[in-house]
């Protein structure tokens, strides 16, 4: 419960607003919480209104998205860009193509990415965008209309200055390329910054691809090291999730001593207690597009089970929840503790229910949460755009250094943070007001709000 008057009212007011956008609000809530630790510090806050604007959103663009499919057949979408705050550098944020995609969902993504970039140090806002569309089981033709239609309308509103899209959920390089080439085509120019996960041949950057993934596991290594004097090593990991996110952590887990013994997609998880073969997943879910399923007939003592979220049954100690949100609710993250896992990093963009975070707390294990730990994936995406920018590319090494040294650098940032404000270990205030204060000092300089 917040005890600010202040912040009581701004959250009844997002709420009364907005009732039914339910994902927003736990966003909104957890960073509220955190900020009622350091509000007492600054009324400047409230004089100049300044939370009341940092939860509404710059500007909401919704439109439709008409593409014809395979049989001639017109589908109509819907589209969304979010742009959230600009403060501190250009709107940055991925693109989302799902079914459950909604005003609720891209208010809350664009929300936690206005910290995340914050506290990459890089000079990047926060947004989000996305459509309902669901690229599953559609042609490459199809995702290539579809994309292009997107872009026919989102390309007024976006521009290296301005908003720079990328991936997520649903938006790999195959889409990402679709929508800069639909974008140069209209425009007629070659704006390298104005979308990044961009292909090797076209202005991306190496380890782009591997950023998010690496990234988590820099930023668990640290915190492992720091907090318990241990590492990756002989330890058992889960990662939910077959996508981009999830592939590129367990590579990473692995290459650092891990044993990754589970994975899953939206239909079921397998099992393999050797280590997962990441070069026969990769095949399966990057190459051939199929369901993970596919592992278990492949490789000889592993077990494929229907339900995405018994992977948390499995006993483990290190979780990586690296699919979607709210995955692991209460009564999961119950089970994960009484199996005696010791660490979650998540991954993926607030897969812990606020429940399932207080449970892990309270139980002592060491929790890094997504705005900190996910971070890398937009971290390279900045770094793609000082490469556009200067005509010029980086090595993998020196774009993987820069990478480790800005995990490292989040996490010292938002230990020492939750030790400021008198939460020591509480990783989940130290991101909150880390973000928040860089984000809120850059409103107040440029009078802002
Ligand atoms: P992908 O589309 O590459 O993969 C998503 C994975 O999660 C797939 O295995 C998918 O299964 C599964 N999944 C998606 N939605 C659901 C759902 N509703 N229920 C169960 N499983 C689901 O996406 P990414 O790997 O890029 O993204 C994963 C997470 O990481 C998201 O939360 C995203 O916001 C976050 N993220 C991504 C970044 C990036 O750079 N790509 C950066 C930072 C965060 P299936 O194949 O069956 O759909
Ligand atoms: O959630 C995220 O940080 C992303 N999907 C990556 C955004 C980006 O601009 O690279």
């Amino acid at each position: 419960m917040l005890k600010s008057e202040y912040l009581q009212k701004v959250y009844t007011q997002v709420v009364t607003r907005d009732p039914d956008q339910k994902e927003f609000h736990q966003a909104v809530l957890e960073v509220l919480e955190s900020i009622d630790l350091i509000i007492d510090k600054h009324p400047e806050y409230e004089k100049n209104g300044v939370i009341e604007s940092f939860v509404e959103p710059d500007r909401m663009i919704c439109f439709r998205v008409p593409w014809v499919d395979d049989n001639g057949k017109v589908q109509v979408n819907r589209g969304y860009r979010i742009q959230f705050n600009s403060a501190i550098g250009p709107y940055k944020g991925g693109l989302r193509f799902h079914p459950t995609v909604n005003l609720s969902v891209m208010k809350f993504l664009g929300f936690e990415q206005i910290l995340k970039n914050s506290l990459t140090g890089l000079p990047m806002g926060g947004a989000k965008g996305g459509s309902d569309f669901d690229p599953h089981g559609k042609s490459d033709a199809e995702v290539m209309r579809f994309c292009q239609s997107m872009m026919t309308e989102l390309y007024r509103h976006i521009g290296q200055f301005t908003d720079a899209p990328a991936g997520d959920i649903g938006v790999g390089a195959r889409e990402v390329g679709y929508l800069f080439g639909q974008y140069r085509r209209i425009r007629d120019r070659y704006e390298g910054g104005v979308m990044t996960g961009k292909g090797l041949t076209f202005g991306g950057s190496l380890a782009r691809t591997e950023a998010t993934g690496y990234g988590v596991c820099y930023l668990t290594e640290e915190m492992l090291k720091c907090m318990r004097n241990d590492s990756f090593r002989n330890k058992k990991v889960i990662v939910s999730g077959s996508g981009n996110v999830a592939i590129f952590a367990a590579e990473k887990a692995t290459q650092l001593g891990g044993t990754v013994i589970a994975m899953s997609d939206s239909n079921g998880y397998i099992h393999d207690p050797a280590g997962i073969k990441l070069d026969v997943l990769k095949d399966i879910k990057l190459r051939r597009r199929a369901r993970i399923s596919e592992y278990a007939k492949e490789v000889p003592g592993s077990t494929y089970a229907e339900g995405f979220r018994n992977i948390w049954s499995l006993p483990c100690d290190i979780c990586l929840p690296c699919a979607t949100q709210n995955e692991i609710d209460g009564p999961t993250a119950e089970m994960i503790v009484k199996n005696g896992a010791s660490v979650v990093t998540e991954g993926a963009n607030m897969p812990c229910r606020p429940e399932a975070i207080r449970i892990f707390q309270d139980a002592g294990l060491l929790l890094a949460p997504s705005k900190a730990a996910n971070a890398g994936g937009v971290a390279v995406s900045g770094l793609e755009m000082s490469q556009n920018s200067m005509r010029y590319s980086w090595t993998f090494e020196e774009v993987d250094n820069k990478l480790k040294e800005i995990m490292v650098n989040i996490f010292h940032n938002i230990y020492n943070a939750a030790e400021e404000c008198g939460v020591p270990g509480d990783l989940v205030v130290g991101a909150n007001i880390a973000g928040f204060k860089k984000v809120v000092d850059a409103m107040l300089a440029q009078g802002l709000v």
